[in-house]
């Protein structure tokens, strides 16, 4: 490994501010909430926090649609609130990372609107978006949005269609045009004078679109192709990011994670490598993605539950290839995905608290910088009061619900339901849970999506109060970051015999002083187990109160720490 990188021991904690703390009574979350909050995140002990959009925005997609990249949403407060926010965080050791979206912007940003006016076709604003002709009196091509419907607009005005691989109001960006890329550049570069710490960078895999636009393959029943083949890792990406790294990302201490679909590790590693030409990380989304049939009418959304042998493949796959090469990020869930502890864990009052803590320990003891979804360190669940898709509020679940339900009639309003109370991005958007007063602490008013009903148990106040609560396992595995190198740098080897185990997790973590064995029940069921624990081992970490060796309960997980020279027992 090269010279180690302050972000290489560093836990994010992720805080989507729609929904973090409401400070002015309107029952949106904002800047001054998070300021308000920043004494929590502290507690936990975490590194840096990653905001998600905080840009103005019309808000048709959480604020993934930019109208002005060097503005905020006056619904989150000021340019004024957000230096605040920044100096008292940087004053008490936490660093912040922003949101960038620049595979596209919204239709509302001053550049598209300049795109759109221009009836010669010959404005310079043109050619910041992808406008082409129609084809026989059609799309350009068969692209579908991975929203659904069509990834292409049509504009009466000029007669010419726009390529929006998101919603109508997400255009996408040029990136062929070095005018785009020099504006996006300037446009970072003046953040980093501001003193941000780095940018999480949404779907920059998708940026640099095929030459010809050509179609593609068509899945399932769908009438369009999925582009996500066709457009990731795109002809020049690699010479885009390079570019933005020469004349951005080179000039600043910062951290840089890059958002990226359908990625596999050799392709991975051309972004995330070791010579630091490109990003520091990514998030890629194999081992949160087996989710069933995509190929079904109702796309991902589905009833199948991951099986233990798919995420521990995943796992094994990508510490193995970039030990010692590139750099990780590591997650179990974010805003797009369910709450970790209702998909991978087991949400039943008995399961919850454990399950919590084992999937927090298997993930924590990895390779990589790990990322926690705020909530994620109390146990936060899905919303299963969800029971009317009128109480949803997120543009993918509603476009995706009016397509196969209402339009199509593809499936029933209840299957739909069911599965989007398990995959719907609102699932990890409901307010953040404080305490048990009204709206959970989070607002006086009421909030802009439905708190979930179980904060009278689930929430901060109970878990700050209570010595066992996941919480403090979580400060606790954040804690042992900071002190163990091994956890950093040590080489990751799953337990012989555990790659077919249909209950058990078991690996460890050895550089030249320290051995960390982590052994993680992912079932509900007591199994056996004789794993070679040396003598010497001292339990470093665990989620009973007791240690029964062979035995291994329901959601347990135990780590053991002994020096690597130690003898076998
Ligand atoms: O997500 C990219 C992405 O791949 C999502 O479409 C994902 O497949 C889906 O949310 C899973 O349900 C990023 C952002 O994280 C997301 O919030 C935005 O909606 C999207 O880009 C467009 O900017
Ligand atoms: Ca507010």
């Amino acid at each position: 490994m090269q010279t180690e990188k302050w972000w290489q021991k560093a836990v994010v904690y992720q805080v989507y501010p729609k929904s973090f703390q409401d400070s002015n009574h309107d029952g949106i979350g904002d800047i001054r909430g998070i300021i308000q909050r920043l004494d929590y995140i502290k507690t936990l002990g975490v590194d840096v926090i990653w905001l998600n959009p905080i840009y103005k925005s019309p808000d048709i997609d959480g604020g993934y649609d930019i109208s002005d990249y060097q503005n905020i949403n006056p619904t989150f407060g000021s340019m004024a609130d957000f230096d605040e926010l920044l100096s008292k965080a940087h004053a008490m050791g936490l660093k912040i990372i922003m949101d960038l979206v620049v595979n596209h912007s919204s239709f509302q940003h001053d550049w598209f609107q300049k795109s759109l006016a221009s009836s010669e076709l010959d404005n310079d604003y043109r050619d910041y978006y992808v406008w082409r002709d129609p084809v026989d009196g059609h799309e350009p091509n068969n692209w579908g949005s991975f929203f659904s419907g069509p990834a292409w607009t049509y504009d009466e005005k000029s007669g010419q269609y726009y390529l929006h691989l998101f919603a109508k109001e997400q255009p996408d960006l040029n990136w062929d045009n070095p005018k785009v890329r020099h504006s996006i550049f300037d446009m970072m570069n003046w953040w980093a004078a501001k003193g941000i710490d780095g940018f999480r960078m949404d779907v920059i895999s998708l940026i640099s679109k095929p030459d010809g636009l050509p179609d593609a393959p068509i899945t399932g029943d769908s009438i369009f192709g999925n582009p996500g083949p066709v457009v990731s890792n795109g002809p020049h990406v690699h010479q885009y990011i390079r570019e933005m790294n020469n004349k951005v990302l080179s000039k600043h201490d910062w951290m840089t994670v890059g958002e990226t679909t359908g990625m596999n590790v050799n392709d991975a590693k051309k972004y995330a490598n070791i010579d630091g030409s490109e990003l520091d990380m990514l998030f890629q989304f194999e081992h949160v993605g087996y989710d069933g049939d995509t190929n079904a009418a109702q796309g991902h959304f589905s009833g199948y539950t991951p099986k233990l042998k798919d995420i521990r493949d995943s796992i094994v796959k990508w510490q193995t290839a970039f030990d010692g090469t590139g750099w990780t990020s590591l997650y179990w869930s974010n805003h797009d995905q369910p709450r970790a502890v209702s998909w991978f864990g087991n949400k039943a009052p008995e399961y919850r608290e454990l399950s919590a803590k084992m999937l927090a320990a298997l993930l924590h003891f990895l390779q990589g910088t790990p990322y926690i979804y705020q909530g994620e360190e109390l146990g936060m669940t899905n919303n299963d009061a969800f029971q009317s898709i009128t109480q949803y509020r997120d543009v993918e679940t509603l476009t995706l619900y009016r397509q196969t339900v209402e339009q199509k009639k593809l499936t029933s309003s209840k299957e739909m339901l069911d599965y989007l109370r398990i995959h719907s991005r609102d699932n990890t958007r409901t307010p953040m849970q404080w305490d048990t007063s009204s709206n959970a602490g989070f607002s006086d008013s009421t909030p802009w999506l439905e708190t979930n009903p179980n904060y009278q148990a689930i929430n901060a106040k109970a878990a700050l109060d209570n010595p066992d609560s996941i919480f403090y396992f979580y400060q606790k595995l954040i804690k042992l970051r900071h002190q163990l190198p091994v956890i950093t740098d040590g080489t990751f080897k799953l337990l012989p015999d555990n790659e077919q185990d249909d209950h058990i997790f078991a690996y460890t973590r050895t550089n030249s002083e320290t051995t960390l064995l982590i052994i993680a029940n992912f079932t509900s069921d007591t199994v056996t187990r004789d794993y070679d624990v040396p003598k010497a081992a001292q339990l470093l970490i665990q989620n009973y109160t007791d240690d029964q060796e062979t035995t291994i309960r329901p959601y347990e997980v135990k780590v053991y720490q002994y020096p690597t020279k130690s003898l076998k027992k």
